[in-house]
């Protein structure tokens, strides 16, 4: 059947209906119907009439009874009327588009509510402290053991390091026997934090395990126990295991169970919530306030996490909790001395081969340069001494993109690629099966150095104006 004439018809139906219905149908009950659409099937042997009514639920069960009576008559008229040779069925049905309309709305506004059509940067800007609760399994699971070993990840950082003292000193607080579980030579700046000279490491720990073993272990800015590098194996005996972190979690293995929370810029801030709940106390556990080296320690993770505040995961949440840990006497300036942008000797000896080896392309906007084994070896340094400095490049006028390559194992580079607000080098990470963040990615090179310079050189310069 021809498609504009079915179309045609249904309008002509819906105009002839609505018209009978006010002039021709005597029948009071149908007196405040309105026909919304009529549509014919496709032998235009039967018209489905949809209508709505003034009125509730009765009114519309009436209205139906009175154009079902109507319906031998209206269908008559309208055969004459549109001189069709067989009018069509009238099917008569109650069309709730429009509540259904005003419904959709209702939970639309209630969705927008809860901030479900915001975006994440608007939804971080709303984030506050007290949205971060501590799930009531992981604190039950806190409660209930009486001695803690706190880990942070092998190579802790000042969020891991920081996160791992301050939760002891509040277990210890607590009523709780706890020890933060450390590796050998700390990377510079963590021993200067409040309370690391009783972190246990190395031997110690192996006879610490052997006399006293814990009855629960909490992985501190990690979420499974084979971020713990040389630990792992001693601590894969230890069953009741908790983690407390903020990484997205990735791969096939399942976290430990626990706390992960993604929108927290630092472990640390977590860590505050969690000590709140306990400094709250119970009727098993006494009360305790946050002391100033639990609060200097947390400044330390939340200030180096955020990259001195610089990084795109700050936020009002980040200043909320560095004004209340600045409000109880934290030395802002003396943990930024200690731990930001800090290098060891044999890191700073490295970077001054590594400046060496930058480059510029496309006009200066890009700029590609790399730390080899031989390099490392030459200065004492190891790849985690080289944190840090991709980004000094980036500070660098007019450098809009930059790769800093790494190696790892003979002729296996670690790539970290960085780019500006507004550019992208996710898609070149991509490429070589990386990934990251729009502005800062990483992927694995394998090859000789000076090719794979020049293909990062080229990669970047046309994703400048991509
Ligand atoms: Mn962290």
């Amino acid at each position: 059947m021809d498609p504009y004439r079915t179309r045609r018809l249904n309008q002509a139906l819906r105009n002839s209906l609505a018209e009978l219905l006010q002039v021709a149908v005597k029948d009071p009950r149908v007196g405040f119907v309105t026909i919304n659409k009529v549509e014919l099937n496709r032998d235009h042997s039967v018209a489905r009439v949809a209508f709505t009514v003034l009125g509730d639920e009765d009114e519309r069960t009436t209205s139906l009874a009175g154009l079902k009576k109507a319906r031998g008559y209206l269908q008559s008229r309208l055969a004459r009327g549109l001189q069709l040779r067989q009018a069509p069925e009238l099917r008569f049905e109650y069309d709730d588009s429009v509540e259904r309309g005003i419904e959709m709305d209702e939970v639309l506004d209630d969705l927008a509510a809860r901030g479900e059509f915001l975006t994440d940067a608007e939804r971080r800007r709303r984030l506050t402290l007290a949205d971060l609760v501590p799930p009531a399994d992981f604190m039950a699971g806190l409660r209930a053991a009486r001695n803690l070993w706190v880990v942070p990840h092998h190579n802790p950082d000042p969020d891991a390091a920081g996160a791992a003292l301050a939760l002891v000193e509040a277990l210890r607080a607590s009523g709780r026997e706890a020890v933060v579980v450390g590796y050998p030579d700390p990377p510079a700046g963590l021993p200067d934090l409040p309370g690391y000279s009783d972190v246990i490491a190395g031997e110690d720990l192996a006879a610490l395990l052997d006399e006293d073993p814990p009855d629960a272990l909490v992985l501190v800015d990690c979420h499974r126990i084979d971020r713990c590098g040389p630990l792992e194996d001693m601590l894969e005996g230890l069953e009741t295991r908790w983690c407390i972190d903020h990484h997205l979690v990735s791969g096939r293995k399942a976290p430990e169970p626990g706390w992960n929370e993604p929108r927290a810029c630092s472990t640390c801030t977590l860590i505050h919530r969690v000590i709140e709940d306990l400094g709250r106390g119970t009727n098993e556990d006494p009360p305790f306030a946050l002391t100033l080296d639990m609060a200097t320690n947390l400044y330390a993770g939340l200030l180096n996490d955020t990259g001195g505040f610089r990084f795109d995961n700050t936020g009002p949440l980040s200043f909320e909790l560095a004004g209340q840990l600045a409000a109880l006497g934290v030395d802002t300036a003396k943990v930024a001395a200690l731990t930001l942008h800090r290098h060891r000797r044999e890191g700073f000896d490295l970077l001054k081969k590594v400046i060496g080896t930058f480059a510029y392309h496309a006009d200066g906007r890009v700029a590609v340069g790399h730390a080899g084994i031989a390099m490392m070896e030459e200065t004492g340094a190891v790849p985690a001494d080289t944190e840090g400095f991709v980004n000094m490049v980036m500070a660098v006028e007019g450098v809009e993109m930059a790769a800093f390559l790494k190696e790892t194992e003979p002729g296996v580079w670690r790539t970290s690629l960085r780019a500006r607000l507004g550019a992208d080098v996710q898609a070149v990470a991509a490429r070589h099966g990386g990934g990251g963040h729009l502005q800062a990615s990483g992927c694995t090179l394998e090859g000789d150095i000076v090719e794979l310079s020049a293909m990062l050189a080229r990669e970047l310069t046309a994703a400048l104006d991509a």
